[in-house]
């Protein structure tokens, strides 16, 4: 959009006659009346009937122009990346590449994505399951979004001020971080996540055919920092886990408690655990310098398995290969998702002082295990006493009273099942509407979909997976929406737009590019006045300013086999007015934001002209913001 469109815009919204006002409300009137079906003649209970629908689709609308209530952060599995949708009308609103290697952003290709990746900056894939926001005191503040690439055993954070990442954590001594959550009380201090699969310690060629020997850890993140703080050794294979509301308790559901290698073996035992973390115990331990390091790794290391009967966790028999652990928002329970059980296990949290003490035993903490229904995997709450557990092999989603879950199990009978609801197709992970948070505010429900079959137009054997839309805010769940998507979104999380607040423009000080600001400095460059080529050996850095639709230099020579870094700085003060730089045959791909720098490295090995362009789209004029790259033969 130029100048002059802006300025009518914000002179219309000022008068209060915005085109996107206008928009928003005709199509809702539209909505409305096609809603009533106003065609032939009804009768009155036909048209309650219709009104009512009506009401109930409006309700869900959201119009041309109009602005969703909830962002929603969702994992994008083996894609790699994190994508941000708005709810509710599931609009895909941004992709934000994490472990992914990105052309239109130039992530993983850029020096300053490079720097952020750090010792995985060579690896250009991975497989993103669980982003969780940071919390303050049990509710979302904001700042951060974290998740683990399971593919590469790393854990990344997101900076929700400007959606990018801004830090990337290969987690030592481990492989395959399945499992995270963050720290929800006092604050977000820590980040968990599991280590899914055992392997020899430190896996540098011993122990290859002892598995015996291999364990694995849970990890505990510094989040401020995104350092390793601690790990614990474990029993078994870690999959999911969540925090308390206390701040002392960290859970993870835990498989394979017969250690084996394969399936067969894997699956033995009728129950595995829910094993229990007390923080506060592993923090002391590890204060008084109780602790071991493994291999070449600095990082404090506690033994948690069972056999070293320590005061760091407890085993707690759950039936059998749990996946899904959910803490329920009043604070009160972890809830163990039973997955090849029809169960789910409910722990009570206030119990676990006294498990921990030795003043009860491991099954007494256990308050109750409904049967649901066929494949358990994961479980969202409402904030009124209703939990939603997402059942695998029969395609639906159970709704179901916590409270009368205990009843029953302690003798009453009780009917617990609320309603069971089809979903379409197979789903993993569901999430309420602020609902990993004291804030749950049981309005919607989302059911990711592992297959979509029949509910979209055919694509070729692979097809969509389907995010579905579930109104909670009645007494029954209502389908509102099927929303197609790419591979696969494990998990998501759902925030009150309230929470995030998105800056428009980059601060020059952002230290996401403060490192490039600081070579700049060293070569005596000003990088917003700026336009200069500066020889280091073979090495050629090349600093210039965009404005639209202009880039500050639009030519300049190299020699063949020059490494040449390409430096921008975005003058530009327009809201959404991004530059890109693109440099023909060179691989070389990056996006500038409104007052950002950024760069990028690649080597001229070709003698010949090579031009360079804007593809983000900035100007009337954006076809001709280009220049040329004149190479010499060496
Ligand atoms: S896991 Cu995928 S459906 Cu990685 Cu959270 Cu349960
Ligand atoms: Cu600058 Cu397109």
């Amino acid at each position: 959009m130029d100048e002059k469109t802006k300025t009518i815009e914000q002179e219309e919204t000022k008068k209060g006659i915005s085109r996107r006002g206008f928009l928003g409300a005709s199509a809702a009137g539209a909505a409305g009346v096609a809603g009533l079906g106003l065609t032939g003649v009804m009768t009155p209970a036909q048209f309650a009937q219709a009104a009512d629908k009506a009401r109930h689709d409006a309700k869900h609308n959201v119009g041309p122009g109009e602005l969703d209530e909830y962002y929603g952060f969702w994992s994008g599995g083996h894609s790699g990346e994190v994508r941000i949708l708005g709810l509710p009308s599931m609009r895909e609103l941004m992709r934000i590449p994490v472990f992914n290697t990105e052309s239109a952003t130039g992530w993983g290709l850029t020096d300053e994505s490079k720097r952020i990746k750090g010792d995985s900056a060579d690896v250009l894939c991975g497989d993103a399951h669980h982003p969780h926001m940071s919390m303050t005191d049990g509710r979302y503040d904001g700042k951060y979004v974290f998740i683990n690439d399971k593919l590469n055993t790393r854990v990344a954070r997101i900076r929700c001020d400007v959606m990018k990442t801004d830090k990337m954590l290969t987690i030592p001594n481990v492989q395959a971080i399945h499992g995270l959550r963050v720290q929800k009380v006092p604050h977000t201090k820590y980040v968990f996540c599991n280590g899914e699969f055992r392997i020899p310690q430190p896996n540098d060629g011993r122990d290859l055919n002892d598995p015996t020997k291999y364990f694995t850890m849970f990890n505990v993140i510094d989040a401020e920092k995104m350092e390793m703080a601690f790990q614990v050794i474990v029993d078994g294979n870690l999959d999911n886990t969540d925090a308390d509301y206390t701040g002392r308790f960290a859970a993870a559901t835990c498989y394979n408690s017969e250690e084996g290698v394969t399936l067969a073996e894997t699956m033995r035992n009728e129950r595995d655990w829910l094993v229990v973390f007390d923080i506060h115990s592993i923090e002391k331990a590890i204060k008084a310098g109780k602790f071991q390091t493994i291999g070449d790794s600095k990082v404090p290391v506690v033994d948690g398995r069972k056999k070293a009967n320590s005061a760091y966790t407890k085993y707690i028999p759950v039936p059998k290969s749990p996946h899904g652990c959910n803490t329920s928002p009043d604070g009160e329970y972890f809830v163990a998702n039973g997955k090849l059980s029809p169960t789910v296990t409910i722990v009570s949290i206030k119990k676990l002082p006294d498990l921990f003490a030795g003043k009860i035993k491991e099954r007494d903490a256990i308050v109750g295990e409904p049967e649901l229904g066929l494949g358990p995997l994961h479980t969202a709450f409402d904030g009124r006493g209703n939990a939603y557990t997402t059942l695998f092999l029969d395609s639906q989603i159970v709704k179901w009273d916590v409270k009368k879950a205990i009843e029953a199990y302690n003798g009453k009978k009780v009917n617990y099942i609320k309603q069971k609801l089809d979903v379409h197709y197979q789903p993993g992970h569901n999430h309420t509407t602020m609902g990993e948070t004291r804030d749950a505010d049981g309005k919607y429900l989302v059911s990711l979909c592992k297959f979509s079959k029949d509910r979209f137009l055919p694509t070729g054997p692979l097809r969509a997976e389907n995010d579905q839309l579930i109104d909670i805010s009645g007494e029954e769940m209502k389908l509102v929406h099927d929303g197609p998507t790419f591979a696969e979104p494990h998990d998501c999380m759902i925030v009150h737009r309230s929470k995030v607040k998105p800056k428009k423009l980059w601060t020059r000080d952002d230290p996401i590019f403060a490192e490039t600001v600081a070579q700049a400095k060293r070569d005596g460059v000003t990088l917003e006045t700026d336009n200069k080529v500066i020889r280091d050996g073979n090495r050629v850095r090349v600093y210039m300013t965009s404005i639209a639709p202009n880039f500050g230099m639009t030519e300049f020579n190299v020699k063949q086999g020059d490494t040449v870094t390409v430096c921008i700085t975005n003058l530009d003060q327009v809201e959404d007015v991004t530059h890109g730089f693109a440099m023909c045959q060179h691989g070389a791909s990056m996006e500038i934001g409104p007052q950002a720098t950024s760069s990028i490295t690649f080597k001229a090995d070709k003698p010949g002209v090579f031009w360079y362009y804007c593809h983000w789209f900035c100007h009337a004029l954006h076809m001709e913001m280009r220049g040329r790259m004149i190479v010499e033969k060496a």
